[in-house]
């Protein structure tokens, strides 16, 4: 836990491609909740997209997620290692195929650079499969290395790959 005891507010990208890629991205958030004593306070629709990188893999489900968190970025990533492996994630390739992905995109307006861990996520502001979800939930959120907001990103952005709209999210989870 942090010492200040403070909650964060915090975006986590959700994807997988492996077996039932939409219950693996539900299955996560839940595990969010519990594991990571965290308030999930939005989670954007589920969105089939087209695989960036490694192109020669099935296509992806996505989402991102805002949640309150009281634990250090540190800790966060370290929980949702433990969550990707009870999972069953095995990691083989860089950007292949994954039973379930989970990214720290912001913590806070924080700027961390770390050996294990970047935040902001160093290719948040490169890939439509989280711009739009981003903005779907938080548009107006700032990326603090730029200074400009998701919807500016979004507008901004050279990557074409498809992001299609697969099931509608609650958006507020309150
Ligand atoms: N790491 C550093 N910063 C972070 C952060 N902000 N959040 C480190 C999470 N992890 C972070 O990650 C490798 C290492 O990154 C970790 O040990 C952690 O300490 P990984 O999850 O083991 O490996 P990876 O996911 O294969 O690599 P990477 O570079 O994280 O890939 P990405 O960026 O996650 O991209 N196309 C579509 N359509 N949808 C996708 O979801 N995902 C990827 C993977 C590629 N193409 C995709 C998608
Ligand atoms: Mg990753």
């Amino acid at each position: 836990m942090r010492e200040d005891g403070q909650r964060i507010v915090c975006f986590i990208g959700v994807g997988s491609n492996v077996a039932d890629p939409v219950s693996n991205c539900l299955e996560s958030i839940d595990r969010i909740a519990s594991f990571a004593s965290s308030k999930i306070a939005q989670r954007s629709s589920l969105y089939r997209t087209e695989p960036v990188g490694v192109a020669d893999q099935d296509w992806f489900v996505n989402c991102v997620v805002e949640i309150q968190t009281p634990h250090r970025a540190s800790t966060l990533l370290r929980i949702l290692q433990e969550i990707e492996n009870a999972m069953g994630r095995v990691r083989n390739e860089r950007w292949g195929p994954r039973t379930i992905d989970l990214d720290i995109l912001l913590y806070g307006q924080s700027i961390i650079q770390e050996d294990d861990l970047t935040v902001p996520h160093p290719e948040l502001h490169n890939r439509r499969f989280v711009l739009v979800p981003m903005c779907e939930i938080a548009p107006y959120v700032i990326h603090p290395s730029y200074g400009i907001s998701m919807m500016g990103l979004l507008n901004r952005l050279e990557d074409l790959s498809a992001v299609e709209l697969l099931k509608m999210g609650p958006s507020i989870c309150r």
